[in-house]
């Protein structure tokens, strides 16, 4: 096979723009996790206990990106990519009790540097299949030598059982190539019942030595600013 030079070069300079394009989102999720490092931390001092059991941060690969580009028919630019691709920084934050997952919500949403673009809140209204889960699309800005950017970040809060549920749920998906045994699905929703009542006895527990409230979160996403980055 002969190398073409010039390919070579074209490959090389767009494997250079996609990591300095994939940076921004790595410095939004360094932000999120700060903040989500300090709010704990302070959580525990105040209350001798931790709402927050693990988080995990992932930042979408270059390849699942121009996949998801081209299934949704999104410009393969990297404007596009950043204005319709709303999930490539992703931080996951897995709780303890449901209560706490809207806490942290709360907690995030309301800081002034941060403005909520989208609420999905599959734990008061769960997907079909069981799926249970608080998203959010926040906007965070990060501060670089020559310029402010605003960079989105997709959030997930959950609790560890629904954690647990949906990281089994993603593998069977993955191993059946979305083409589940409908005695899967049926034991998969049952499972989900089995989570959403442990998560509510467990809540119950908690509460008989530190009384709480369920309250879902109340957030307005911002309107869609014309001239603002996505
Ligand atoms: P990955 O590889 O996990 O990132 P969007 O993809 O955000 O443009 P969508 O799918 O409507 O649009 O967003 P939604 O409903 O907020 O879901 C986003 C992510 O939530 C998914 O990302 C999954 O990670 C997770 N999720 C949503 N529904 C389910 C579900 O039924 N089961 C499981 N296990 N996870 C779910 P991606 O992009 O699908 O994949």
């Amino acid at each position: 096979m002969r190398a073409d030079v010039g390919q070579y070069t074209e490959l090389q300079k767009l494997g250079s723009d996609f990591a300095r394009f994939m940076l921004n989102y790595q410095f939004a999720i360094d932000e999120i996790m700060t903040k989500i490092n300090i709010l704990t931390t302070e959580f525990e001092h105040l209350h001798e206990y931790s709402p927050i059991e693990h988080v995990n941060a992932r930042l979408k690969s270059p390849e699942s990106i121009l996949d998801k580009a081209g299934r949704r028919g999104i410009d393969m630019t990297f404007d596009s990519f950043r204005d319709n691709i709303l999930d490539i920084a992703g931080v996951r934050v897995v709780c303890s009790f449901i209560s706490d997952a809207y806490w942290v919500a709360k907690m995030l949403s309301t800081q002034s540097d941060i403005t909520v673009l989208q609420v999905k809140d599959y734990i008061e209204n769960p997907k079909s299949n069981g799926y249970k889960s608080l998203h959010l699309i926040v906007r965070v800005p990060i501060f670089l030598s020559e310029s402010v950017e605003h960079m989105n970040v997709e959030l997930q809060i959950r609790t560890v059982a629904m954690d647990f549920w949906a990281s089994l749920e993603h593998k069977i998906y993955y191993k059946f190539d979305q083409e589940v045994p409908e005695t899967l699905l049926a034991e998969l929703a049952d499972a989900a019942d089995v989570a959403n009542r442990l998560d509510a006895k467990m809540e119950r527990l908690h509460n008989e030595i530190r009384p709480r409230e369920i309250r879902p979160v109340d957030i307005t996403p911002a309107p869609p600013a014309a001239d603002a980055e996505s």
